[in-house]
């Protein structure tokens, strides 16, 4: 998602519709004043996710004036009530699109003003569309953009105040820069929440009606905290989500669990099981490389003592697997590596290659007292089991 840049919401609304009457530049009044865009026409209602405001920018046109300017966040009331004030900027009169930074406060441009304060004036920021009778007073620019006055320059914490004069027809060429804020820490998602999370191993962890949990094991590695931790939902998109969610946020050089449901078997849209995960959180990473980590398969075992002498090993795995399995009995060590393209069960024979062998063994069957041996399966990213069984007791 692109940071948005948004003149005026007017801009999407009268997009199409050639205006009759010519629109022509103007300067913003002399002398110090503070001066709001007001948008007297409709504005969408739908849910927007939080949205912190971060830079702010004019269009200056030609034959203007150079002076001190200053942003200023207002409710979006028709008599102004400050929200937040960015500090004074110097604005050039070269004709040209200035950015600056602004005060990072959350920002929804259906219930927020933007004004500047401004000591010289007269800068060549007005767009001026003069009415339009061919047009109703819901489509006329010259009706909907309008710039309200306020002398003097309205104080920083003002409430309520009345303007001193609307100037209609008047478009105030000044727009707002602003990015999703899901953690609401007035970074913006988008380019400022910066860091960096490094997955270490995941694997599916449970089984719920017919969903697998997939747990995996973060760490922070970056210098700042990650407030959303998480797995990135991988497509296709099947049913399921984040669980456990929101988990707690991880400092620098922490490590957590974070997890996701997959739904495989379950009601309503299925997938699979993913073979690998990437980590993510609310914003960029520095190192997107290490967010990547491949599930380590989940092995099961059952083993069955052999009269021939050796073992019967039954795996289960279910991701696909090299397992190597290995068994020691009396100082013998027997071992096979097991190959499965898919999750899958298999059973398989260890039993002593050599002569020598098999009469360890069978000298170690005939001694007094128990024979125990350990019977281990191994395979990629650390996935182990293992069983002790008793040959004679
Ligand atoms: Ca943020
Ligand atoms: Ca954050
Ligand atoms: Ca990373």
């Amino acid at each position: 998602v692109r940071p948005s840049l948004v003149v005026l919401p007017a801009v999407v609304a009268l997009a199409g519709t050639a205006s009759a009457a010519a629109a022509e530049d103007r300067l913003t009044p002399s002398g110090p004043s503070t001066i709001r865009a007001m948008w007297l026409g409709p504005s969408t209602a739908e849910g927007r996710a939080p949205e912190v405001l971060t830079r702010w920018s004019v269009m200056v046109g030609a034959g203007g004036r150079a002076g001190r300017v200053r942003l200023r966040v207002l409710e979006s009331r028709e008599r102004a009530t400050g929200r937040a004030n960015g500090p004074w900027e110097w604005l050039p009169a070269e004709p040209g699109t200035y950015s600056f930074p602004a005060p990072h406060v959350p920002y929804d441009y259906r219930s927020n003003d933007l004004a500047l304060d401004q000591e010289a004036g007269g800068h060549a920021l007005i767009t001026f569309h003069p009415d339009d009778p061919g047009r109703d007073s819901f489509s006329d620019p010259g009706e909907l953009y309008n710039l309200d006055v306020f002398r003097p320059l309205l104080a920083d914490d003002a409430r309520d105040v009345e303007r001193s004069e609307r100037r209609k027809g008047e478009e105030l060429r000044l727009g707002a820069t602003f990015e999703r804020d899901l953690d609401g820490d007035a970074l913006g998602d988008e380019t400022e929440d910066v860091g960096d999370l490094t997955a270490l191993s995941a694997r599916v962890s449970e089984w719920r009606d017919g969903f697998a949990i997939i747990t995996a094991r973060v760490r922070n590695s970056g210098a700042t905290v990650r407030n959303l931790p998480g797995i990135v939902r991988p497509s296709p998109v099947s049913d399921g989500g984040c669980v456990g969610c929101p988990v707690k946020p991880l400092g620098p050089g922490e490590v957590g669990e974070v997890a996701m449901s997959v739904n495989v078997f379950g009601e309503g849209v299925r997938g699979v099981v993913p073979t690998r995960i990437e980590a993510g959180a609310e914003g960029p990473d520095t190192n997107p490389a290490d967010n990547v980590v491949e599930l380590t398969p989940n092995l099961t075992l059952k083993t069955a003592t052999l009269p021939t002498p050796g073992v019967a090993v039954t795996i289960s795995t279910d991701l696909p697997s090299t397992v190597l399995v290995t068994a020691r009995i009396a100082g013998v060590r027997l071992a096979r590596e097991v190959l499965f393209p898919t999750a899958g069960t298999r059973t398989i024979r260890l039993t002593p290659k050599t002569r020598t062998d098999r009469r360890r063994i069978n000298r170690a069957l005939r001694r007094r007292g128990r024979l125990r041996a350990i019977v281990t399966a191994e395979a990629e990213r650390g996935a182990s089991a293992r069983r002790r069984i008793v040959f004679r007791r």
